[in-house]
C-alpha cells in the first residue's frame, strides 16, 4: 500500500462507524463482556480520544518538531478515568468524525519529504510520518474487528464470540 492508499482507507472510518451504530439500543451500546473488554460505546470514546490526543497530536508534532518524543497513551486507563461507559454516544461519534476530517485535511497535503519526517513513539521506537499512517490504519482495523465481535455478541446470534482484548498493548496506541 502507498501513503495515498492508507489515507483513503482512513477516510472510510467515519462511514464504517456511522453505518453500524444507528440501530443499537442503549443496552447494546453499553454491554461489557467479561474480562475487562471495551463496550461498543467505550470503543467509540476510545477512538475519539486516540484520534485527538494520540494520532492527531503525533502527526502535528512530527510535522512541526525536530524528532519529537511521543508518549504512549494508556487506553484502558483513559476509559476508566473518563467513565466512557457512562457517556452519551453522539458526542463521541461526532467529535471523532470532526477530528478525523481535520486530520485527513492535513494528511491529504503531505509531501514526500513530510512523510519521511521522524520521531520516537513510545514504546515502539523510531517512526516516520509514513509509518504513523500504517499504525493509524492498524488501530482503526483492530477496533472495527472488536466492534464486529461486539455487534455479533449483542445481537445474541453468537454468544461464544469473545471480543478481542481492548487492554492489549496493540490496541492502546
Ligand atoms: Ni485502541
Amino acid at each position: 500500500m502507498k501513503p495515498n492508499d492508507f489515507i483513503a482507507a482512513l477516510s472510510e472510518m467515519p462511514d464504517n462507524l456511522k453505518n453500524r451504530l444507528g440501530n443499537l439500543s442503549d443496552a447494546q451500546l453499553r454491554f461489557k463482556p467479561d474480562g475487562g473488554y471495551f463496550s461498543i460505546l467505550e470503543n467509540i470514546w476510545h477512538l475519539r480520544d486516540i484520534e485527538i490526543e494520540g494520532y492527531g497530536i503525533r502527526l502535528q508534532r512530527l510535522l512541526a518538531e525536530q524528532h519529537p518524543r511521543l508518549p504512549d497513551l494508556n487506553g484502558g486507563q483513559l476509559a476508566r478515568e473518563r467513565h466512557y461507559n457512562q457517556q452519551a454516544l453522539q458526542p463521541a461519534l461526532n467529535e471523532f468524525i470532526q477530528a478525523r476530517q481535520a486530520n485527513l485535511t492535513i494528511l491529504e497535503k503531505l509531501t514526500a519529504t513530510q512523510l519521511g519526517r521522524t520521531g520516537y513513539l513510545e514504546p515502539l521506537g523510531e517512526i516516520t510520518v509514513g509509518r504513523l499512517l500504517e499504525l493509524w490504519l492498524e488501530h482503526d482495523r483492530g477496533h472495527i474487528q472488536e466492534l464486529e465481535k461486539l455487534w455479533t455478541a449483542t445481537r445474541g446470534t453468537n454468544s461464544t464470540h469473545k471480543p478481542g482484548p481492548s487492554v492489549s498493548r496493540q490496541n492502546l496506541r
